[in-house]
């Protein structure tokens, strides 16, 4: 698909100026923990670094993160996270169909063998031998099992790549399951239901400044997106801390400002960096909008955390 040369001029071209690129750089150089010295570092990675061949499988799912990655406030961050890359196989947006996408997926798999990145949204179905959920003829368990150990790094965005999320909810009647867990490889995860896209662009990023995807914790997620607490990063928490609570959105005064502890709020079990980073090109994030944290980004959403009003 894109092959990625001359951004800039691209981007000019559909009307956004040099000047946005750079806001969002700047937001981009920040959010993965990085020194604003770094700002025309990440500028120039994104304009011309060479694009690493990626594969993207969308497996059981909602189609929540390729819309979240793909269908921005701003249309240019699309063209952003389409060029930073080279997309050779994404089925949902790619223009070949039948055949003639199935023949993009294993000559690229063939030609990139060790050095393509595997995208994977969606959980994958084990039940009934992978049957509940097929591709071209083969089940989404033999696809993702086959090109999985072919590829030089594996990232999960959402939270049913990454854990399993809503599909492998009880009582689970696919038997979805994790990447990882199919596969038995040690994938990036980027959860969320869905995932912030720019928590993708900066792990690409972190590839083309460093040659190496970034450091992660124990469950498989960046540190520079999941190293905080959402209770740790909150805007409500000093109303926490007095013990001030909402205990229903009766006023406006109260969907502003207090704590959504009562009403169910998983932030102080979440890791993930919503607060700061938002959505909608900073807009806003659930919490803010006056809805509790419901811990989408956790290994065991759906079933640890419901019933989702219900303070824990
Ligand atoms: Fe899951 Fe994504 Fe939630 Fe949906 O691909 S993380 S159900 S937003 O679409 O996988």
């Amino acid at each position: 698909m894109s092959q990625g040369k001359g951004l800039l001029e691209r981007l000019e071209r559909k009307g956004f100026s040099r000047r946005d690129f750079m806001k969002y750089c700047a937001t981009l150089t920040a959010t993965m923990g990085l020194s604003s010295a770094y700002v025309s570092k990440v500028a120039a990675a994104l304009a011309s670094a060479p694009r690493p061949p990626v594969i993207w499988l969308a497996l059981a799912e909602c189609t929540g993160c390729a819309e979240s990655t793909l269908r921005t406030m701003y249309p240019w961050i699309d063209e952003l996270v389409l060029d930073i890359i080279s997309l050779d196989y994404h089925e949902t947006i790619m223009a070949p169909s039948g055949e003639a996408a199935e023949k993009s997926l294993h000559d690229s798999v063939t030609k990139n063998a060790g050095k393509f990145i595997l995208i994977v949204d969606g959980a994958v179905p084990t039940g009934d031998d992978g049957n509940f959920g097929t591709m071209a003829g083969k089940t989404m368990l033999e696809t993702v099992k086959e090109i999985g150990p072919k590829a030089m790094a594996t990232i999960c965005i959402g939270t049913c790549a990454s854990y399993g999320g809503l599909p492998a909810a009880a009582p689970n009647p696919t038997q979805a399951k994790s990447v990882s867990e199919v596969t038995g490889l040690t994938t990036v995860n980027i959860p969320g239901c869905p995932p912030n896209p720019i928590n993708l662009v900066g792990t690409v990023v972190n590839f083309l400044l460093f040659g190496k995807l970034p450091t992660l914790d124990d469950k498989g997620r960046p540190l520079f997106a999941y190293g905080q607490l959402i209770h740790d990063q909150c805007p409500r928490r000093s109303h926490f801390e007095a013990g001030e609570f909402v205990t229903s959105f009766n006023s406006e005064e109260a969907r502003k400002a207090w704590c959504l502890y009562q009403m169910g709020c998983k932030g102080p079990e979440t890791y993930n960096n919503c607060p700061t980073v938002k959505f909608n090109d900073g807009t806003s994030w659930p919490v803010q909008a006056g809805h509790p944290c419901i811990g989408c980004s956790e290994p065991n959403f759906w079933d640890k955390f419901t019933p989702f009003y219900k303070s824990s």
